[in-house]
């Protein structure tokens, strides 16, 4: 996909993952913060034309190749469509619980079972310092970025799994209480998408 960029629709309702998050959060975080992504990043390409043809990862993946003019602005904007593009399709109404089958069992190798791998998680994500993200690499390492950067702008491979621990997140429902909003997170973590993306890397 390539610009100009689309905010993606949703594969549920605003409402659909209460209460674990609220409408109220969903709506801004996808309306407001993910469509100005979305809009920032299409002015940035504008700017730039040579950029139209190339993909949203290409854009990160290659960034010392984009313009010094505008490789803040497609950092930022480009990472935050990306990021939140992956985001909303991690999570579902029909989420939570533990992933099966071979993602299961490869998990437990890695890290002896899930609650190791939850606690892991969990630790990174309160880890993180003012705004990032905490991402699940196809290896099932587990990997931070600050602000909108995404592991693709680090020579990794896509991410099967993020999550976002920007404030703007989780404010409305949990105010500054970080852990209580990862806890309910992974109330509506889709695992069944995870280990197909996971098959797939
Ligand atoms: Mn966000």
């Amino acid at each position: 996909m390539s610009a100009p960029y689309q905010l993606p629709t949703l594969d549920y309702e605003y409402d659909a993952l209460q209460p674990f998050i609220s409408a109220e959060i969903m709506q801004l975080h996808h309306q407001k913060h993910h469509q100005g992504y979305v809009d920032k990043l299409n002015s940035a390409v504008q700017a730039a034309p040579e950029l139209t043809d190339w993909t949203l990862e290409t854009l990160l993946t290659r960034l010392d190749q984009v313009p010094e003019a505008v490789r803040q602005t497609v950092r930022n904007q480009g990472g935050g469509h990306y990021n939140h593009s992956l985001f909303w399709k991690c999570m579902s109404p029909d989420g939570g619980g533990e992933p099966t089958d071979q993602l299961a069992e490869a998990m437990v190798r890695q890290y002896g079972s899930f609650a190791a791998f939850h606690q892991a998680w969990t630790q990174a994500a309160l880890g993180v310092f003012g705004s990032g993200w905490v991402w699940l690499l196809p290896n099932l390492d587990i990997v931070t970025t600050p602000n909108q950067d995404s592991p693709l702008m680090q020579g990794l491979p896509a991410p099967i799994l993020g999550l976002d621990v920007w404030e703007h997140a989780y404010y409305l429902d949990y105010y500054n209480r970080r852990a209580d909003y990862i806890d309910a997170w992974w109330r509506v973590v889709d695992w069944s998408y995870i280990a197909m993306r996971w098959r797939e890397s």
